[in-house]
């Protein structure tokens, strides 16, 4: 029994029951060489509507850990054959961190140096055998909220608010090891700036709010229009475009083709519809620097600017 209190007074509950809506269920990792004591951790788990995977022991563990990919707890026994809890939890964590994947210990064991043992190794909670419904309970969700937590403050560090586009910060980040691998396998990469014309006449003439439209419906664009490429929001209303593997003649014909759509796209605003033309500049990655190849990107992006807008420039 778990008095209702206990539950509803994790914010977790109400997110979860979100998850469940959008058929986004978490999934729960249960090691255990006991089949009763599976049998009995499964129940309780599945009642919240968890998804389950089983382990018998820690290699076991391992391998449903690598297949699936989206285990967000490890409820683990210690004794068990083959390799123990407090063997399995250093290994865990040689490749999931604290962020990403919550480890629960759970042992009937007396011995009270074990809950350390298991906390120094890695594991975040420790449960003794027996315990209530509302401490199980009660360790679970407060374990899934933290990872919940990072993961969000995580998505707004690497995203813009606005357009929930990637952000500069990660940009620089992400373009620094997308260039280095690019260098290793002799591969060619392109960088692109695109900045949305006369953008503040739009602003100035149907409000700051049909502005933030616009802003939302490019990023959705961009999305759509590269999905393999690194897409980011640098700032204002100008975004970039970083393509992997890609020859300059592939990228300009891509860059063409966006220019041509967003002339002959009709953005909806509350009761209108209008258009805005996108300039863009261009530059080859072969010095391998991403801060030099925006400077020439940003060179070229000026002389599309003076050249008369609504076009491409290498
Ligand atoms: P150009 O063709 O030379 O690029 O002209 P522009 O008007 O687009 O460029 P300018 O740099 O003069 O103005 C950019 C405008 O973008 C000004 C600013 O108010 C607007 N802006 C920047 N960020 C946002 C935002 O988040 N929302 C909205 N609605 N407007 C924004
Ligand atoms: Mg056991
Ligand atoms: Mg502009
Ligand atoms: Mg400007
Ligand atoms: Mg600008």
């Amino acid at each position: 029994y778990v008095p209702k209190e206990t539950i509803q007074s994790f914010d977790y509950v109400g997110k979860l029951l979100a998850r469940l809506k959008a058929n986004e269920k978490i999934r729960i990792l249960i090691v255990d060489d006991s089949a009763s004591a599976r049998i009995h951790l499964r129940s309780m788990l599945t009642r919240h509507n968890f998804l389950i995977s089983e382990a018998l022991n820690g290699v076991e563990a391992l391998k449903v850990l690598e297949t699936y990919n989206d285990i967000k707890l490890v409820v683990t026994d210690n004794e068990m054959p083959v390799m123990t809890g407090l063997q399995l939890v250093p290994e865990i964590r040689k490749k999931y961190e604290h962020q990403k994947l919550a480890i629960i210990a759970i042992s009937s064991s007396n011995q009270s140096i074990l809950s350390a043992r298991f906390l120094k190794s890695g594991a975040d909670d420790y449960l003794s055998k027996p315990f209530s419904a509302e401490e199980f309970y009660t360790r679970i969700f407060r374990n899934l909220e933290f990872i919940e937590h990072v993961e969000e403050v995580q998505f707004a560090v690497d995203h813009d608010f606005l357009t929930k586009m990637h952000n500069r910060r990660y940009f620089f980040e992400q373009s620094d090891i997308i260039l280095n691998k690019m260098k290793e396998t002799d591969s060619n990469a392109v960088f692109a700036i695109l900045d949305l014309d006369h953008f503040k006449s739009v602003n100035d003439t149907y409000g700051h709010d049909a502005g933030d439209i616009i802003l939302v419906q490019t990023a959705k664009r961009l999305k759509q229009h590269f999905p393999e490429c690194l897409t980011a929001r640098l700032g204002g209303e100008e975004f970039c475009i970083l393509f992997p593997n890609t020859s300059s003649e592939e990228a300009i014909g891509r860059l063409e083709f966006l220019v041509h759509h967003f002339e002959n796209f009709e953005f909806e605003i509350p009761d209108k519809s209008l258009q805005v033309t996108l300039s863009i500049g261009m530059a080859d990655c072969s010095d391998g620097h991403i801060s030099e190849t925006m400077k020439r990107a940003d060179q070229a992006l000026y002389r599309a600017k003076q050249n008369g807008r609504n076009q491409l420039v290498e």
